[in-house]
C-alpha cells in the first residue's frame, strides 16, 4: 500500500516542480491530489504522464491524506497547516510560516535529518528558504571538518524565487527594452531586466532585509547556533538558479584541496572546480538539476583559516520542491510514517 499525497499550491512554480519530482523519483504514492485556492479550481497540472485537475483547498477533506506538501505562501500555511496536521497528515511546508517555531523541525536532509523526529508535536516540518538550503548543504561537511566560526555570503538570486509573475516580468521587460517599448515594473522595486536589485523581501529595522535575516536564522537552526553569518541578498536577471559567493572563516585549518576532497564525497554536493576558463558552474547549467554545485574553491589568506566558494543550485528544486520530497522520503526511510488504511 502506498501513500496519499496532497500538493497544496499545485499551480505555482514550486507546486508544479513538486508534482514533477514526485513522478520522476517514483515516490511511493497510490494517489496524488493537486490542491489550490478556489480561484484555480479545475486548473490542469501535469503529474508524470497524467493530468490532474486542481481541487479546492478550502473544501478538501484531508482525513485520508498521509503527506501534505504545502507551497501556498505563509498566510495560507498559518491558517491551514495546523488544520491539516490535526486531520492526521504530516505537513511539509515550504513557506516561512513555521520555520522559526521551536516545535517545528527545519530540515535539510543532508544536514540535519535526525532532527526530523520533532515533527510529531505539530505534525508540521518546515522547508528552509531556497538560499539557505543550498548554502547549508555546502557548509555542513566543511563544518564537520574544521568548525565554521563566521560566514559572509552574497547571493545572486533568480527571479523564479519571487514566483511565476516575476518570471513573466523579467521576460516582458527584456522584450520591451529590445523593441523600445515602455518598461513596466510590478513585482520588483526597480527594473530587473539588465539590472541587479539588492533588495529581497522586506526591510528590517537594522537595515538588513528579511531574506538576509532568514539566511542567518535558518543556518543557525539547521547547522549550528554558534555560527555567525552575514548576508547580502541580490536579485539578478536569471530565470532559474540561485548563486552564492561564500567566504568562510574556520576555527581549525583546512586547505582548498582538503575542502575539495571533502565536498566531492559529501551528500548532495557536486564539485566542478577546474581553475581554467569556464571551469565552474553557472545557474544556467544548474537549472533542472538536483545537486548543489560547488566551484571556485580557494583559500582566503586574509584570515587565519579561510576559504571562499561559489555555490549554485536550482532554487525550485534543492531550494524548495526537491528538499520537501527528500524530507518525505526521510520520514518513510526512518519508518516515522506509514500509509493510513484507506476506505475500500
Ligand atoms: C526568493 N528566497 O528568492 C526567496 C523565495 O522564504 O521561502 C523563497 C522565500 C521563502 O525570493
Amino acid at each position: 500500500m502506498g501513500y496519499k499525497v496532497a500538493v497544496v499550491g499545485a499551480t505555482g512554480n514550486v507546486g508544479r516542480e513538486m508534482l514533477d519530482i514526485l513522478a520522476e523519483r517514483r515516490f511511493p504514492a497510490d494517489e496524488v491530489v493537486a490542491l489550490a485556492s478556489s480561484r484555480s479550481l479545475g486548473t490542469e497540472v501535469s503529474f508524470g504522464d497524467k493530468i490532474l485537475k486542481c481541487k479546492s483547498l478550502e473544501t478538501y477533506d484531508f482525513s485520508g491524506v498521509d503527506i501534505c506538501l504545502m507551497s501556498a505562501g505563509g498566510a495560507v500555511s498559518k491558517e491551514w497547516s495546523p488544520k491539516i496536521g490535526a486531520a492526521g497528515a504530516v505537513v511539509i511546508d515550504n513557506s516561512s510560516a513555521w520555520r522559526y517555531d521551536s516545535d517545528v523541525p527545519l530540515i535539510v536532509p543532508e544536514v540535519n535529518a535526525d532532527a526530523i523526529v520533532g515533527f510529531s508535536k505539530r505534525n508540521i516540518i518546515a522547508n528552509p528558504n531556497c538560499s539557505t538550503a543550498q548554502l547549508v548543504v555546502a557548509l555542513k561537511p566543511l563544518h564537520d571538518k574544521a568548525r565554521i566560526l563566521r560566514v559572509v555570503v552574497s547571493t545572486y538570486q533568480s527571479v523564479s524565487g519571487a514566483g511565476k509573475e516575476a518570471m513573466d516580468e523579467l521576460f516582458a521587460q527584456t522584450r520591451a527594452i529590445f523593441v523600445s517599448d515602455s518598461v513596466e515594473t510590478k513585482n520588483f522595486p526597480k527594473r530587473i531586466a539588465f539590472n541587479v536589485i539588492p533588495e529581497i523581501d522586506v526591510f528590517m529595522e537594522d537595515g538588513f532585509t528579511k531574506e538576509e535575516w532568514k539566511m542567518m536564522a535558518e543556518t543557525k537552526k539547521i547547522l549550528d547556533p554558534k555560527i555567525k553569518l552575514t548576508a547580502t541578498c541580490v536579485r539578478v536577471p536569471v530565470f532559474i538558479g540561485h548563486s552564492e559567493a561564500v567566504n568562510i572563516e574556520f576555527e581549525n585549518p583546512i586547505s582548498a584541496d582538503e575542502a575539495r576532497d571533502i565536498l566531492r564525497e559529501a551528500p548532495g554536493c557536486l564539485v566542478i572546480d577546474k581553475r581554467e576558463r569556464g571551469g565552474y558552474i553557472t545557474p544556467h547549467e544548474a537549472a533542472g538539476e538536483d545537486a548543489t554545485y560547488i566551484s571556485r574553491i580557494r583559500e582566503d589568506a586574509t584570515v587565519e583559516h579561510g576559504l571562499v566558494l561559489w555555490v549554485v543550485a536550482d532554487n525550485l528544486r534543492k531550494g524548495a520542491a526537491l528538499n520537501a520530497i527528500q524530507i518525505a522520503e526521510a520520514l518513510i526511510n526512518r519508518k516515522l510514517i506509514a500509509p493510513k488504511k484507506k476506505a475500500a
